[in-house]
């Protein structure tokens, strides 16, 4: 099999060009230490080409999205600045590989927030909140993938949009939400849904970062997780969610 380096350069190439490859580790055989540090070493690259990290994503952190991929283990992401859509503008549908829409929750830290952390001292870091939408594409042809494959891959991180920000004196432990797709509602749900209240994704955020030796800092965007199943979305679509209490947020798929 072929080392660390030259699979983090492969999955990195097929995002930078959107480009399908095949699984590295079907067998899901690779550690998840190795996948990890394929996915850093990736993210390397893009660092090195001029992006900025910017925060973490959580995968898997809802039944609906476990069920959904045939996964059940809490993984994470690293996002930079490249990877901002901005709210109510426009992604390029040749960017992505075949990208899919999920409605989450967004945080923002005003202070660093690292290693066992409480709910009440997670809360205690956070600046807002908001009502967001991931867009994952993973690299892997016909989006499957094993563990280790969808880790290396930067847990299928490619775009993100959110909305408002909130103070997170609002209690978003339950908030209603629906995805829409050119105004239909696709995916109905609540942010219970992420692991019984968000707030645990972001205490998941802070230990898993801090063990990679990048703890969450100040500043930094935490998306929790999909609250529901992801939609695929074709180009010319208005992608957006709506969140009880919080707002909506959206994004046009460009041709
Ligand atoms: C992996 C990423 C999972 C989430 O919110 O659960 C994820 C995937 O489904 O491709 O982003
Ligand atoms: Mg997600």
């Amino acid at each position: 099999m072929s080392n660390i380096n030259e699979l983090a350069k492969t999955v990195d190439e097929a995002a930078r060009t959107a480009k399908a490859i095949d699984q590295i580790d079907p067998e899901s055989r690779m550690s998840l230490v190795d996948a990890y540090a394929i996915q850093s070493l990736s993210i390397q690259q893009r660092l090195a080409r001029g992006e900025k990290r910017i925060g973490v994503k959580m995968g898997f952190t809802s039944r609906s999205k476990m069920v959904q991929m045939g996964l059940s283990e809490v993984i994470w992401g690293r996002l930079t600045d490249a990877m901002l859509v901005e709210e109510g503008g426009n992604a390029s549908f040749g960017k992505y590989v075949h990208p899919r829409a999920e409605p989450e929750l967004a945080f923002v830290l005003k202070k660093p927030l690292a290693g066992h952390v409480t709910a009440v001292e997670a809360l205690a870091a956070v600046e807002a909140i908001a009502p967001a939408i991931e867009i994952i594409d993973s690299r892997y042809r016909d989006f499957k993938f094993s563990l280790p494959d969808v880790i290396a891959d930067n847990a299928s991180s490619s775009g993100f949009v959110i909305g408002p920000w909130s103070s997170p004196q609002v209690d978003f432990s339950n908030l209603g939400l629906t995805l829409s797709i050119d105004g239909r509602v696709v995916q109905v749900g609540s942010t219970a849904a992420i692991l019984g209240h968000p707030l645990r994704s972001l205490v998941a955020a802070a230990r898993l970062s801090a063990a990679a030796g990048e703890p969450l800092q100040a500043g930094w965007v935490v998306m929790a997780g999909g609250a529901t199943a992801a939609e695929w979305i074709k180009p010319g679509q208005y992608v957006s969610i709506e969140m009880e209490r919080l707002g909506s947020a959206g994004f046009h798929m460009g041709e």
